[in-house]
């Protein structure tokens, strides 16, 4: 009884110490400033308990054996939404508690994957791209998502292995729309993936910025704000927005429903979408913001350099990736059927 009276009033004196909170936070690696965790701690008294995958993939297939349980907060890309939702693994979304929406670029709102919002809040965008380095090639010669099979790529060719990059990549090489659903389509891909093989010296998402950087490769795709970090240690690189259109993503907020702290999570997203809070998650790695009154806020010479923020034409005509309902498994068929050849 002692004890319980002295916890009632300690949370009165100290109310932060003794009923701190902890937010468990699902992310991507490399996607939160840890000093913007460590000040929104510094003023909610929430502590956030980080923990990163690699791909959307990888976040399902842990989310589903946990059954969503031991986190609150996730940040899936735009084709995860529906298959989580379908799961039972998202709560809505109380929009009552969120402040600065407005702060969001409308083009960003509304989208397919969540057309009303009820369960995403976007954090942050960006696109692939073809980086390569100009001792390799004359970067303006690269044109097209098909320049990756040039013959005199082999053994510096780097692809990363995330599933709808790589299987979109296949697509649009071949001429074909992101998301089909058409069976011929995405063997077509897989055959010109597969003629990509012999090229391929790194398979993998997480190697990009230092292998472009040690020049280990020479050519390959990847996101933008890799392609910004690895340019900046070496400017023989040139990041190329192919012909075909760049590939656009979106990875929005997005609540558990199982999360212990929804409150916890509601007060993270309204912090994040602060404009100061998305301008330093902007300068540290680099992707496109959502966020238009971040915009305004950054330096010029990241405002106007169209790796981080690409022309408003490009991003006009992009497409995002969409859910597959069951043919999603077709897509993992092909795409595990490429990493499994030598
Ligand atoms: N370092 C975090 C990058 C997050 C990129 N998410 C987009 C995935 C597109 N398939």
């Amino acid at each position: 009884m002692k004890k319980l009276l002295l916890i009632v009033w300690l949370s009165l004196i100290f109310p932060q110490a003794v009923l701190a909170q902890t937010l468990n936070l699902f992310t991507w690696s490399e996607y939160i400033p840890q000093t913007v965790l460590n000040n929104f701690t510094k003023e909610t008294g929430i502590k956030v308990a980080l923990a990163t995958y690699e791909s959307n993939e990888a976040m399902f297939t842990k989310l589903k054996l946990l059954q969503g349980e031991g986190y609150d907060l996730i940040i899936p890309s735009s084709y995860l939404v529906k298959t989580l939702k379908d799961n039972d693994l998202l709560a809505p979304i109380d929009a009552t508690k969120i402040k600065g929406l407005e702060n969001i670029d409308p083009n960003y709102l509304h989208r397919p994957f969540d057309p009303k919002n009820e369960y995403t809040i976007p954090y942050m965008t960006g696109y692939l791209g073809i980086l390569v380095n100009e001792k390799l090639v004359v970067p303006s010669t690269i044109t097209s998502w098909k320049d990756l099979a040039r013959p005199e790529f082999k053994g510096k060719l780097l692809l990363s292995d995330d599933l709808r990059d790589i299987m979109d990549l296949g697509l649009r090489a071949q001429g074909y729309a992101q998301n089909s659903r058409q069976e011929s389509e995405l063997e077509a891909a897989y055959d010109w993936l597969k003629s990509l093989k012999p090229s391929v010296r790194i398979f993998d998402i997480t190697a990009t910025k230092q292998a472009f950087v040690s020049e280990e490769v020479q050519i390959g795709i990847a996101w933008n704000g890799d392609a910004y970090i690895a340019q900046q240690e070496n400017p023989k690189l040139h990041f190329i927005i192919p012909q075909e259109g760049l590939m656009l993503w979106l990875d929005s907020f997005a609540i558990l429903k199982n999360a212990a702290n929804k409150d916890a999570a509601h007060t993270f997203i309204n912090y994040m979408l602060r404009p100061e809070v998305a301008k330093l998650c902007v300068e540290e790695f680099n992707y496109s913001t959502p966020n238009k009154a971040t915009l305004e806020l950054l330096d010029p010479a990241l405002r106007h350099n169209p790796i981080i923020v690409p022309p408003a034409a490009e991003v006009a005509k992009a497409t995002l990736a969409d859910d597959l309902g069951e043919f999603r498994a077709r897509y993992e068929y092909y795409f595990e059927k490429l990493k499994a050849l030598d």
